[in-house]
């Protein structure tokens, strides 16, 4: 009779551990998988071969994503075309990008900086330049220790550019009918096919030059010889051109002379402006 109440008694503790063990684990797993509920989304789109990120005030970025230390962002992950794998290193995230389904993940960006995202999956001829730019912005420039230095690097960089930008656009928009255009003929993501036409293109400073992409791809023309240009992009730079789109590039500020640009999507197309 004594034998059998112990033997209740450790049957009892044996389930009691295995329930415990059994409610933390799924609690742990529960945490690592459901985003908090202030989480901000940020979908994230696959393309061959460059990355599109779209935030919840429906601004988009193509290629860069600025994210805010410290915010929780519940990212939900697709394709357009074929399999991708969107990684950060970094903060250890990896999760594929799949067309026809969203996955999610969640993550809390704690230190400041500028960080790699590449795709991790093999997706076609240019998957090595498939990568992008994440801008980890500090949280607030007022708990920065030394305030004589926090204007200069937190406020000043970020605030001062982006007025003159946008006034430059807006003249831009306003600006006459486009005096050139230049176009990106069908086929040409394929390397060897003409890639911009006319090539060189010669306009005169103050030209409007419209960018008519005719292929079924999207593409850009970005000022510079290639990706590994330090000066990238600093001349003009359409950004994405969806296929069948149109983007313009405002010549006035660019000085007389030859000016390389080539596709940040396939780098091997290349053209050149020759501004008179
Ligand atoms: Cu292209």
């Amino acid at each position: 009779m004594g034998h059998a109440i112990i033997e209740w008694i450790y049957v009892g503790a044996v389930i009691c551990i295995l329930c415990w063990v059994g409610a933390s684990a799924w609690n742990v797993e529960h945490q690592l998988e459901a985003a908090p509920p202030d989480a901000e989304t940020i979908k994230v789109i696959g393309q061959q071969w460059f990355w599109t990120f779209e935030h919840e005030d429906g601004t988009k970025e193509v290629g860069e994503l600025h994210v805010n230390q410290n915010v929780p962002y519940r990212f939900e992950i697709t394709s357009q075309d074929v399999i991708h794998d969107f990684n950060v290193p970094d903060f250890v995230i990896l999760m594929d990008a799949v067309p026809g389904r969203i996955n999610t993940l969640w993550n809390v960006f704690d230190v400041p900086g500028e960080y790699l995202i590449q795709c991790r999956e093999y997706c076609g001829l240019l998957h090595y330049n498939m990568r992008a730019k994440l801008f980890v912005e500090p949280a607030s420039a007022e708990s920065t220790t030394s305030p004589a230095s926090a204007p200069t690097t937190g406020a000043a960089p970020a605030a001062s550019p982006s007025p003159t930008s946008g006034s430059q656009t807006n003249q831009t928009s306003g600006a006459a009918a486009p005096a050139a255009t230049l176009t990106i003929p069908e086929g040409a993501s394929v390397q060897g096919n003409p890639a911009y036409d006319p090539d060189p293109l010669t306009v005169t400073a103050g030209d409007v030059v419209e960018v008519s992409n005719q292929d079924t791809v999207p593409h850009t023309a970005t000022s510079g010889s290639g990706p590994e240009d330090p000066e990238t992009g600093s001349q003009f730079d359409t950004s994405i051109i969806d296929a069948g789109a149109t983007a313009q590039i405002d010549t006035a500020n660019l000085a007389a002379g030859d000016h390389p640009f080539y596709c940040s999507v396939h780098p091997y197309m290349l053209g050149t402006m020759k501004v008179q």
